[in-house]
């Protein structure tokens, strides 16, 4: 019999979760010779207090799992998925991947070359450190990246300069919380105590959407509204604070500009007009109006759902005036919470070169700008998002990736959809094999992650792979940092002295404002006079119909329902979705069903003019008659015909921002019939 070998004793490696997620968990991770045995969660942040959740629990399977990629590769026969790839070395890995950014940048320009990256599960290393400063000096295409938040990062932005806002430990102090557009339960699990609190210390929780989430179910009142119709509703509730005598008239005197303008386009918006618009009962939006007229403080926490449409601007922009008209501001707990990323005010300041003015690629329109750019795109190098899963119009962004012409890059941890498209497929590091600073966006921390273990297989990080590009490239200068280290004490360096040397020394910063800003009291918006303008001009010629113009449902007889794609929680955006779970199923309302002759369970096409999606029905009660749900980040594996909601998401933009439509989506379903 063979004795068991020996083990090192095992030890705990302080870290932080830097996924797109806004809780920005602190860590404990058990680490056994040299692997990872466990992922728990650390008291050193109180917010989240020890807990975590249970899809990072299970982030090892992503780590030592089947679909990590453990060396370069470079692809033999055609793409697509099953795509063939050959095992090469780093060196002739980005070798290749230099010589072809040299050759399209040499004959057909350096906006031939198109980087692709979201960012939303990367820190402040990991993005936009040396990859920013390489394709900047490469003078590649720009990207917007407007994927996520651009309509509420415009509307936050136009109003209040992203000042920062209220964190959890306030939420109890609140007498009514709006849960408008956001479902914690699922996209930031630590907030929800914090909000039984408050209703335990007798604040009334409204909850604002289309499906009956969790904390619908708990709430005083639900407003099932149809997607896209939040606009409507908060312009009644300006109608009536203004109407009744309860628009703030000093506040409005002293802090902001404009309520006149946002007040006439109020107007038309009576209790009844709206309600009919929302498809909601009428008194159920008076009722609202009138709690938050009279409640204090009273918080709105604004989320992402609300967004994602043809009025997500709009609908944004005056959910987030009310605090300012009703006066809810200057109380601790009253006012807005919302992603508060950009609460620390940093400037890149460590990218090291100046941003070009090439041509600026929307994200959102990446499949249009491969198929019909002008000039063509050449080489697309994809990390830090998995485009072919996440992006609009699945259908045409599939057809750019398979263009025999195009030279695509894929820098990954897995083998995700995109990577299957991949000329040179590279990989990447997870945080816990690599160091970042995680941006909690719901409280406000900024936190060190570190590395846990050694890189798996031949894993770099990104710090490594744009320096080396860079080298190659010939476009590197002597003071560039190189590699991860050098690049992150550059950073530290570069911050604010005080957040640098705290993250470096202790690995987190001080909290600002002890981490509980009270909004017109610790902290004024950022706006250029720290005045709130309600109607602001740029924003007026930017927004197609002008600002707070609804514009209407775009249902036809033919897709008459709508179908939305909220974050679920088995993954972060499209991040560990290689991992086993349940059947995914369509979600709709009874009632649909049966006027289609649909039973639980049933084989189903969705389908409009873009494409079409196969799966199978799940009837529950838990969603709005007229709206069905697919969750958000699928990979084409989880449906019967490879496609995933967003083959049905138009490319079309936002009204502000530039952002996606994913809740535009307008569809059919039916049976399919074997
Ligand atoms: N577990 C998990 N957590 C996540 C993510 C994830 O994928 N999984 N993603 C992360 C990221 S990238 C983001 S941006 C955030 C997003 O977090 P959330 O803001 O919670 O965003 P969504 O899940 O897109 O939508 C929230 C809710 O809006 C509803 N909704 C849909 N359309 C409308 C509408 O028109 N109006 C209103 N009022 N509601 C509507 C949906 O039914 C859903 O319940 O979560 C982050 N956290
Ligand atoms: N239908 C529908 N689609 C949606 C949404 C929706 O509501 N509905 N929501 C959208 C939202 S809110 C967002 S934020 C986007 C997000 O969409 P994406 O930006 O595509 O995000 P992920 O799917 O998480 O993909 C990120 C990828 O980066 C890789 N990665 C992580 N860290 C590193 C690193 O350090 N280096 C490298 N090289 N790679 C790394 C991960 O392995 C992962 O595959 O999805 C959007 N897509
Ligand atoms: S995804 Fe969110 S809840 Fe889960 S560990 Fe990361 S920060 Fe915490
Ligand atoms: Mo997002």
């Amino acid at each position: 019999m063979k004795s068991a070998p020996s083990l090192a004793p095992e030890h705990i490696v302080e870290t932080a979760c830097p996924l797109d997620c806004p809780d920005g968990c602190s860590l404990n991770v058990t680490v056994q010779d040299g692997r990872i045995t466990a992922i728990d969660g650390s008291t050193a942040n109180p917010i989240t207090d020890g807990y975590i959740c249970a899809k990072v629990r299970r982030f090892t399977e992503r780590v030592y799992g089947a679909d990590r990629l453990l060396y370069p590769a470079v692809r033999k026969g055609p793409k697509g998925t099953g795509a063939r790839f050959e095992r090469v070395s780093w060196h002739d890995a980005l070798s290749l991947v230099a010589e072809k950014m040299r050759e399209a940048r040499d004959t057909w320009g350096g906006e031939s070359i198109l980087p692709y990256s979201y960012g939303g599960s990367n820190g402040l290393l990991t993005q936009d450190t040396g990859d920013a400063t390489l394709f900047r000096r490469m003078g590649t295409s720009r990207l917007a990246r407007t994927v996520c938040a651009a309509p509420t990062g415009a509307a936050n932005g136009a109003l209040y300069g992203k000042m920062p806002s209220v964190t959890y430990p306030d939420y109890p102090e609140a007498r009514l919380i709006i849960v408008w557009g956001v479902n914690p339960s699922a996209s930031g699990i630590h907030m929800v105590p914090y909000l039984r609190d408050a209703q335990r210390r007798g604040a009334k929780l409204v909850v604002i959407d289309p499906r009956t989430t969790p904390l619908a179910r708990q709430a005083d009142l639900h407003l099932a509204i149809k997607p896209g119709t939040d606009l409507p509703v908060a312009l009644a509730i300006h109608r009536y604070l203004f109407e009744n005598g309860f628009a703030d008239r000093a506040f409005l005197d002293a802090h902001t500009r404009n309520a006149d303008r946002l007040r006439e386009k109020a107007m038309p918006w009576t209790f009844e007009r709206a309600a009919a618009e929302a498809d909601v009962p009428v008194e159920l939006v008076a009722r609202l109006a009138d709690w938050y007229a009279t409640s204090s403080p009273a918080l709105i926490r604004c989320g992402w759902g609300q967004e994602r449409n043809r009025n997500g601007g709009n609908s944004s922009l005056a959910i987030l005036a009310l605090p300012a008209v009703g006066g809810k501001f200057g109380v601790r707990g009253g006012g807005y919470a919302m992603s508060n990323t950009e609460a620390w005010g940093i400037q890149r300041t460590w990218i090291g070169s100046p941003e070009p003015s090439t041509r600026r690629v929307n994200m959102n329109q990446l499949g249009r700008v491969l198929i019909e750019g002008d000039p063509p795109v050449k080489v697309l190098f994809v990390y830090n998002s998995n485009a072919a899963a996440t992006s609009p119009d699945q259908g045409r962004v599939l057809s750019g990736l398979e263009r025999t012409d195009l030279f695509t890059v894929v820098f990954e941890q897995v083998m995700t959809d995109t990577a299957h498209y991949a000329d040179v497929l590279l990989p990447a590091t997870t945080f816990l094999e690599g160091y970042d600073i995680v941006r909690a966006y719901g409280p406000i921390g900024l936190r060190l992650a570190r590395p846990v273990i050694e890189s798996v297989g031949e894993a770099r990080s990104n710090a490594e792979v744009f320096s080396e590009l860079s080298r190659l490239l010939e476009l590197n200068e002597a003071t560039d940092p190189s590699g991860e280290i050098e690049e992150m004490l550059d950073v530290f360096a570069k911050m604010p002295a005080a957040i640098g040397d705290s993250l470096r020394d202790h690995g987190a910063a001080v909290p600002l404002y002890e981490g509980r800003p009270v909004q017109f009291v610790d902290v004024m918006p950022r706006t250029a006079d720290h005045i709130v303008d309600l109607f602001p001009e740029a924003l007026d010629r930017e927004a197609p119909a002008g600002l707070y113009t609804y514009r209407p449902d775009p249902a036809t007889t033919e897709f008459p329902l709508a179908l939305i794609s909220p974050a679920s929680e088995r993954t972060i955006s499209s991040t560990l979705a290689e991992l086993p779970r349940p059947e995914v199923r369509l979600l709709m309302h009874p009632s649909d069903a049966a006027a289609r002759h649909l039973e639980d369970g049933a084989a189903v096409r969705i389908f409009n003019a873009l494409g079409e999606v196969r799966c199978n029905l799940q009837v529950g009660t838990w969603i709005r008659p007229g709206t069905v749900s697919l969750p958000k980040g699928l990979w084409r594996r989880h449906t019967a015909n490879g496609y995933t909601a967003n083959a049905l998401v138009p490319d079309t933009l936002t009204d502000l921002g530039g952002g996606a439509c994913f809740n535009d989506a307008r569809v059919e379903v039916e049976a399919v019939v074997n």
